[in-house]
């Protein structure tokens, strides 16, 4: 499972801080979406092969959930799909290629999502790999 830790388990040192450039990105996505001073406290990121995806499922460990989450998607495309309140029925999805930013929150913001597996592919920067990024308030 997932919680929010201030060590990191494998090292048991503290995480790295966010670096400011990142720190701002994500303040300013959110912002231009509505969500004014958002103040990311941790990063959570996830690295994709081809074949890979993430099973649909909800956000809700943060504190404050009137804060947004900001992903950034880097190297190969992914579909990110969104499947409402309740996590079933009909989906809805876009395709989130390197570089992407998706803002989350507000209506959505428990509403349930995932990543369909990986197509095989080539990004020049990543190579093989998909890299999500997610800034998050969690306290
Ligand atoms: C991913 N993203 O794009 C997984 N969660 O690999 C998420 O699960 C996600 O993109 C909350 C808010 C934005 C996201
Ligand atoms: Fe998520």
């Amino acid at each position: 499972g997932y919680s929010y830790s201030q060590h990191d388990p494998v090292s048991g040192k503290p995480w790295p801080d966010i670096p400011t450039e990142m720190k701002m990105l994500a303040a300013e996505a959110a912002k231009v979406c509505g969500f004014a001073a958002f103040c990311p406290d941790a990063c959570l990121i996830n690295r994709y092969m081809p074949g890979k995806g993430m099973g649909a499922h909800r956000d809700n460990d943060e504190q404050d959930l009137t804060q947004p989450i900001v992903s950034v998607s880097l190297g190969l495309p992914a579909r990110f799909f969104v499947q409402g309140k309740e996590g079933r029925g009909k989906s809805v999805a876009v395709e989130l290629v390197s570089g992407d930013v998706l803002v989350w929150g507000d209506r959505s913001r428990l509403f349930y999502h995932g990543v369909r597996p990986l197509k095989e592919g080539h990004d020049p920067v990543y190579g093989s790999y998909r890299i999500n990024l997610t800034f998050r308030k969690a306290l």
